[in-house]
């Protein structure tokens, strides 16, 4: 057994050893290919780095008697929460996707709730993202024999057994302590995709071994300032057998977003050893503490590389205007995904179904489909009938994150089945209510989005400028 002070030895970028519940573990090779260096993972280190921390470089257990040990002495908010969570609704209870996040919210650590949850600036596209779905009203056709339902699908040729896949959401473990293999099980056990993070929790080949032997995996990209790190993940994930490869594109700098910015991603009271001089900076939040390695000179000159260093499909992930839709498919990649990003990026972007009309108008005049070029849509989708309007539209599948997220943070894996299985209750009932048989019924006659563009922005009720109007004295009540 290592004694703690041998482990304090090794304190500097050239040895860079931590302890870990009470294990200690080189990081010396690791830190600097870590995506956010090494500042964050001392952060980490004297909280809960575990699950951030490779296992092949543990090096054993660690003797810690005379060490001093800074504890915590637990919070009233955490005693609370606590309770909150002992007392949750039974799993069974919740019936729709919005249940989940009730739950998630009462259940999560308040930094947690935060860095899931937060959108960019004053999220007006977060809240966009449900708003457009409203605004599209379905055109049912009766009597067209309803009796069987099938809402089987394919995506890039892979079997599914609803149009939607599991999109890549970051820092998985801050919800559950299985983080996202809670995703990859669900998945098995209900025929759906999982698309693997690059920030995610768990470790890439942690995640490909949960899944079980055919599962289909596919791989969100963040394109690192140093490519042969990208490289490497790339091949490294083809050879994992990955079926397709989403490059970010709507993120060369992470977006604001307050909520988990205020939460400082702090950790003050952690016994972490430090090495000389790095101080990690706390004022920016989960994520942007991790991003720094995003490369933000990314450009469209870098996709016959990517080309040449896989055969996997390439599908960008983030497009937001139907010019770059045809750039895509001219360049001869497999898809795009309609997206900002959850509402994290940029404020004011437009949602991923109004995108989706002009993009499939565009693609479609210029015949950039019949390579079987994909176009894929998320953010805001909670319920079936969202996604039965992009099926309208033309999209070929959906992409899901928060809910899922919020489905394991407050139920595990199971919460996750059980969330897929509200969808496929829901899409049986919409498909037989409108009159489709098969996801090929769902037709672009099937809707009516003549109010999609009328985009009707509603304040966030926290506008201090709403406070600010003092009102014209004698006319009472003012604008209030
Ligand atoms: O939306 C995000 O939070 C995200 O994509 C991200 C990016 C970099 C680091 C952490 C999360």
């Amino acid at each position: 057994m290592l004694h703690h002070s041998e482990v304090a030895k090794h304190a500097d970028a050239d040895s860079l050893w931590v302890i870990v519940k009470g294990k200690a573990y080189d990081l010396t090779e690791f830190a600097p290919e870590h995506p956010g260096g090494q500042r964050i993972l001392l952060k980490y280190a004297g909280k809960d780095a575990t699950e951030y921390l490779p296992k092949e470089k543990h090096l054993g257990d660690v003797d810690l008697t005379g060490m001093e040990i800074v504890a915590k002495e637990e919070t009233q908010e955490e005693k609370e929460r606590k309770q909150r969570e002992a007392n949750k609704p039974a799993m069974d209870e919740c019936l729709s996707l919005y249940d989940f996040e009730a739950v998630a919210k009462s259940v999560l650590p308040t930094a947690a709730w935060a860095y899931y949850s937060s959108g960019a600036d004053d999220e007006i596209t977060m809240r966009e993202n449900r708003n457009a779905y409203q605004r599209i009203w379905f055109r049912p056709a009766i009597l067209r024999n309803v009796e069987s339902i099938d809402f089987s699908s394919t995506i890039l040729g892979h079997k599914t057994t609803l149009p939607i896949y599991i999109t890549a959401t970051a820092l998985g473990k801050l919800g559950h302590p299985e983080g996202e293999k809670n995703l990859t099980w669900a998945g098995a056990e209900q025929g759906i995709i999982q698309m693997i993070p690059t920030l995610a929790s768990c470790s890439f080949d942690e995640i490909v071994d949960a899944a079980k032997p055919g599962q289909v995996q596919f791989m969100q990209l963040y394109v690192n300032k140093d490519r042969e790190i990208t490289r490497k993940i790339v091949q490294h994930a083809e050879k994992r057998g990955i079926k397709g490869l989403f490059i970010t594109v709507d993120a060369p700098q992470l977006g604001r977003r307050e909520k988990d910015m205020r939460q400082k991603f702090a950790d003050e009271g952690s016994n972490v050893q430090r090495t000389q001089g790095e101080s990690v900076d706390k004022s920016q939040g989960a994520a942007r503490a991790i991003s720094s390695f995003i490369d933000p000179s990314l450009s469209w000159k870098d996709i016959p590389w990517f080309k040449s260093i896989t055969k996997m499909p390439i599908i960008l992930k983030g497009v937001q205007r139907w010019e770059d839709a045809v750039l895509a498919a001219e360049q001869g990649l497999a898809g795009v995904v309609l997206s900002n990003h959850g509402g994290r990026q940029l404020d004011f972007a437009r949602s991923g179904i109004e995108i989706l009309e002009e993009v499939m108008r565009e693609l479609r005049r210029r015949d950039l489909l019949k390579n079987g070029f994909e176009v894929y849509i998320d953010g805001g989708v909670r319920r079936a009938g969202d996604v039965l309007k992009a099926i309208a539209l033309g999209a070929t599948a959906v992409g899901i994150g928060r809910p899922f997220l919020y489905a394991y943070s407050a139920y595990g894996h199971e919460g996750v089945i059980r969330a897929i299985q509200i969808l496929k209750d829901e899409f049986e009932m919409n498909m037989r209510l409108i009159g489709a048989p098969t996801l090929k019924d769902v037709t672009p006659d099937m809707i009516d989005t003549t109010a999609l563009g009328h985009r009707i922005v509603e304040g966030a009720p926290d506008y201090l400028m709403r406070a600010n109007y003092e009102p014209l004295a004698g006319v009472g009540g003012g604008l209030g």
